[in-house]
Order: structure tokens, then C-alpha cells, then sequence
């Protein structure tokens, strides 16, 4: 897998990603979700992690996914659409990837936000339960951590759910500006070291992202790693 992920250059990536988002979707049950068109990668994480910045920053819009200050914001899941430019899709239809037309960009509800919990818990649960364990196109979770803080149990709680469902997983540490340099390696660090040598996140791919969606840093490697993903599966 690592020597896969090299293969792809970042200027095909860079590129895949300067082509068309438009926003397709909000879905509220299992039934809207829309047909597997397309390769997908979810957003997951706790409730105001960054998620919708760091989508937008993804696809180089502002305000594509709705973020906010307030915790729980986004209450459905969201598909994004991202189309590469002609170029690159005439490219990749040579190799008659799967991911020729577009791929999917997936924004879903936050989890461990304690006042939201009550009542959207349950709702929550039903709704991404059956998301990330039926999809047939979704080709990695990325979970994504605050810097500041590292794992938390309710992180724990989601990776144990995706390893149970044998969904392939990465984790991506934001906010990572909110840190000194030496702030960002240890927690980096840190959280490698609990993917790789607890032995537990049997789903989990072993390198972790480190971004930062306000400084725009760290999705060269991170587009690289979702395209790679959607075109080799
Ligand atoms: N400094 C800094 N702030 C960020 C970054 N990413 C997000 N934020 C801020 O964090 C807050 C939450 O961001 P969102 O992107 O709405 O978070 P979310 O995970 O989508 O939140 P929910 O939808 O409520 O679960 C907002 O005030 C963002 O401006 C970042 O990279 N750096
Ligand atoms: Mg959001």
C-alpha cells in the first residue's frame, strides 16, 4: 500500500482537485443516500473538530460546507461532488479508473458534543452507523483529531466501529496552526505511535496527516492520499 500511494504524482492530484465542487446532497436517512456513482472518502470526527473547513479547503472554496463556531452544526451528511478538468479526466480514462467522472467528498455529523448528544445521539448513530457500514464506494474514513487535544475516548469509540466493519481508515490531526512547530511533531508523534504499536486499530493506515485548514498546510499530501485511494481502491 505505501509504495501504491507514492506511485501517484502530486501534480495529478493538485490538479484533480483544481477542477468543479458543487455541492449534491444533505441526507437525513439511509434512503437518500445517492446511488455509488462514484468513488467516496468521508469526513468524520468530533463535533467542531474542522471537518466542513477542512472539506473546503479540500476543494479550494470558501464556503461549500457550512462551518460554524457552534458544535454540531452539520446534522446531515453531506455529498460533495468534485469533477476533475478535462485534461485530467482524459488522463485517467486511459487507465479506465473509477474515478475518471468525479469522486465523492463526504461531510458527516460530528460526534461527542455533549448538549446535542440527548437528542441527535440516537439519530446520529442510526444515520452513520448505516453509512459507513454499507457503502460499497467508500474507499477510506478519514477521522479526523484535534491537534490540541489527541484521541479521545469517543475517538476511540468510532475507530473500534470502523475496525469491527473493516473500514479502512485514516487519521488526520487539524488545526494544526493552533500549535508551535515543535507542538505539532510531538502530538504527530504521539498519535503515530498509538496507531501503530497499540495493535488495536487493525483498519487504520499507518502514517496520520497533520493539516492546517486556515493556513492551507498539509493537502499536498493529503490529496494525494484521497486520490490515490479512489483511483486503486
Ligand atoms: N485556527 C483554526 N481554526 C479552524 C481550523 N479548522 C476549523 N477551524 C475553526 O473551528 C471551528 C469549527 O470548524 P468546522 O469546520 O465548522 O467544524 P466541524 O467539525 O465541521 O463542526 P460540526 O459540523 O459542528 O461537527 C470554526 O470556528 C472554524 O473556523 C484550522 O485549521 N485552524
Ligand atoms: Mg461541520
Amino acid at each position: 500500500m505505501p509504495d501504491q500511494e507514492s506511485h501517484l504524482s502530486s501534480d495529478l492530484a493538485e490538479s484533480y482537485f483544481n477542477g468543479t465542487a458543487r455541492f449534491v446532497k444533505g441526507c437525513v436517512e439511509p434512503s437518500h443516500f445517492p446511488e455509488e456513482a462514484f468513488p467516496e472518502v468521508a469526513f468524520i470526527g468530533r463535533s467542531n473538530v474542522g471537518k466542513s473547513s477542512l472539506i473546503n479547503a479540500l476543494l479550494n472554496r470558501k464556503n461549500l460546507a457550512r462551518t460554524s463556531n457552534t458544535p454540531g452544526r452539520t446534522k446531515e451528511i453531506n455529498y460533495f461532488l468534485l469533477t476533475p478538468p478535462t485534461k485530467v479526466a482524459e488522463q485517467l480514462n486511459q487507465t479506465n479508473s473509477p474515478a475518471t467522472n468525479g469522486i465523492y467528498i463526504v461531510d458527516l455529523p460530528g460526534y461527542g458534543y455533549a448538549k446535542h448528544q440527548k437528542d441527535f445521539g440516537k439519530q446520529w448513530q442510526k444515520l452513520c452507523s448505516a453509512y459507513l457500514s454499507t457503502r460499497n464506494n467508500l474507499h477510506r474514513v478519514y477521522v479526523l483529531i484535534d491537534s490540541r487535544h489527541g484521541l479521545k475516548d469517543t475517538d476511540l469509540q468510532m475507530t473500534n466501529f470502523l475496525d469491527h466493519w473493516g473500514v479502512s481508515y485514516q487519521l488526520i490531526l487539524t488545526k494544526a496552526d493552533k500549535l508551535s512547530v515543535s507542538g505539532q511533531q510531538s502530538i504527530l508523534e504521539q498519535v503515530t505511535e498509538t496507531v501503530v504499536k497499540s495493535g488495536k486499530m487493525i483498519a487504520a493506515y499507518p502514517s496520520v496527516l497533520q493539516v492546517s485548514s486556515s493556513k492551507k498546510t498539509g493537502f499536498e499530501a493529503l490529496k494525494k492520499a484521497a486520490l490515490e485511494v479512489c483511483l486503486n481502491g
